[in-house]
C-alpha cells in the first residue's frame, strides 16, 4: 500500500474542488467484475482470446508478460517519492502543456478530477531538463527507472500487438506494432496518484470521480496499478463493472485508433477511476500512439467484400488535435464518422 503524508493530501483538497465534483460524484455500488478477460501471453491461444477481448469488451489483463517486477516497484517507488514532495516543488513541474505535473485540472477545457499525475513523452531526452531535475536530488535514477519501465512496456504492447494481428489473420504480423515501435511514434507516459478522500465517507456510498469516463484516443494503452481499486470499465450496456486491482498484472485498452484500425471490430474501451476513500492508488500507463502523420483507416486485409469504412480519412494529427479539443467524456469518434450512404 502506497502512504503518503496527509500534506500530499490536503494539496488535492479544496472546496472548489469539492463542489465541481460533487456533481459528478458517481454511486459505488458497481458490482466487481470477476470476468475481466484473463490472457496468458505465453499460452497458445493467447491471439485469439485476446482478438475475442478486444471485439466483446475493448479490454483485457495479461499475466506472464515479461516485464521485470524490479522496474514496476523501482518506478512505483520513485514515483510515490515524487508526490510526497510539497506542492511547491511539484509545481515547478507544472503545467503539463502538453508534458508535466498536474493536479486536479485533466487536459485544458476544464475537466477536473481528485488526482494529481505527470505526463512524460516516451521519448525522454524530449522532456525539459527542469522538469526531470526537480525528481530528487539524482534525476538520473527516475530517468533509468522512466526508461526501463517504458521499454519493457513497450515491448510487451508490441507482442500484444502482433498476436492480435496474427489473430485477425492479417499477414502482415507487424500492421499495429510497427506504428508504436516507429521512431516517430507519438506514444505518451502518464502517471496518476489517487490521494485517499476521506471526505467522501459522509456521502455515504457515493465516490468521488478521480478521472472521468473517458476513451483513450492512441492506439492500445498498458495500465499497471497496485493494489487500490477503482478502476471501472464501461460494458456495452452502459453499466460500469469494477475491475478487481492486481499489482502483479497489466491491463489493455484498446484505443480509438485501433477501433478505426479494425473497422470497428475492436471496441475503444469507456473507462473511469473512482476515488478510494482509505487508500492512496498509484497507475503508471502507456498510451502507444502512431507517428503523426500516420493515416489512421481500417486495414485493407480486415475489410470484407463490400465493406467500407466506417469513418473517413484522417491522420493521427488531426485525431490528436480535435481530441486534445474536446472534453474528456466527448465521444470523440463521432467527428469523424462517415455518414451511411455517403
Ligand atoms: C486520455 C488518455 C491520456 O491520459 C491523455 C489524456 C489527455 C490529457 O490528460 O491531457 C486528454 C484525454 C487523454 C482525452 C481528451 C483530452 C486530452 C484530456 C482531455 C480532456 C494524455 C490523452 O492522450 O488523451
Amino acid at each position: 500500500m502506497v502512504v503518503l503524508s496527509k500534506q500530499s493530501i490536503q494539496q488535492l483538497s479544496s472546496n472548489s474542488f469539492m463542489r465541481n465534483s460533487m456533481a459528478s460524484a458517481a454511486s459505488s455500488s458497481a458490482a466487481f467484475f470477476s470476468e475481466v478477460p484473463l490472457i496468458d501471453l505465453s499460452s497458445p491461444d493467447a491471439k485469439q482470446l485476446i482478438v475475442k477481448a478486444c471485439e466483446e469488451l475493448g479490454f483485457f489483463k495479461v499475466v506472464n508478460h515479461g516485464v521485470p517486477m524490479e522496474f514496476i516497484s523501482t518506478l512505483e517507488s520513485e514515483s510515490t517519492n515524487f508526490f510526497s514532495l510539497p506542492l511547491s516543488e511539484k509545481q515547478k513541474a507544472a503545467p503539463p502543456s502538453p508534458f508535466g505535473y498536474g493536479n486536479k485540472q485533466i487536459g485544458r477545457n476544464g475537466d477536473v478530477g481528485w488526482v494529481e499525475y505527470i505526463l512524460l513523452n516516451t521519448h525522454l531526452e524530449s522532456n525539459s531538463d527542469g522538469f526531470l531535475s526537480i525528481f530528487g536530488q539524482d534525476p538520473q535514477k527516475l530517468r533509468s527507472a522512466v526508461n526501463n519501465y517504458i521499454s519493457a512496456v513497450r515491448n510487451m504492447a508490441c507482442e500484444i500487438l502482433e498476436l492480435m494481428a496474427e489473430g485477425l489473420k492479417i499477414q502482415q504480423r507487424n500492421a499495429f506494432s510497427k506504428l508504436v515501435m516507429d521512431e516517430e511514434s507519438d506514444s505518451v507516459f502518464r502517471v496518476n496518484h489517487y490521494p485517499p478522500c476521506p471526505q467522501i465517507q459522509a456521502l455515504k456510498g457515493m465516490n468521488m470521480i478521480g478521472f472521468g469516463e473517458h476513451t483513450d484516443p492512441q492506439i492500445i494503452s498498458v495500465l499497471r496499478s497496485n493494489n487500490t481499486s477503482g478502476l471501472q470499465i464501461s460494458l456495452a450496456d452502459g453499466n460500469w463493472i469494477s475491475v478487481p486491482p492486481d499489482q502483479n498484472s497489466f491491463f489493455i485498452n484498446v484505443g480509438d485508433s485501433l477501433q478505426v484500425m479494425t473497422n470497428g471490430r475492436f471496441k475503444s474501451v469507456k473507462h473511469r477511476v473512482l476515488t478510494n476513500s482509505l487508500k492512496s492508488r498509484i497507475s503508471m500507463i502507456y498510451f502507444g500512439g502512431p507517428p503523426l502523420s500516420e493515416k489512421i483507416a481500417p486495414l485493407p486485409s480486415l475489410m470484407k467484400g463490400e465493406e467500407r469504412s466506417l469513418y473517413k480519412e484522417f491522420t493521427w494529427f488531426e485525431y490528436k488535435r480535435s481530441a486534445y479539443n474536446s472534453r474528456l467524456a466527448d465521444n470523440r469518434l463521432v467527428h469523424f464518422e462517415r455518414i451511411a450512404a455517403s
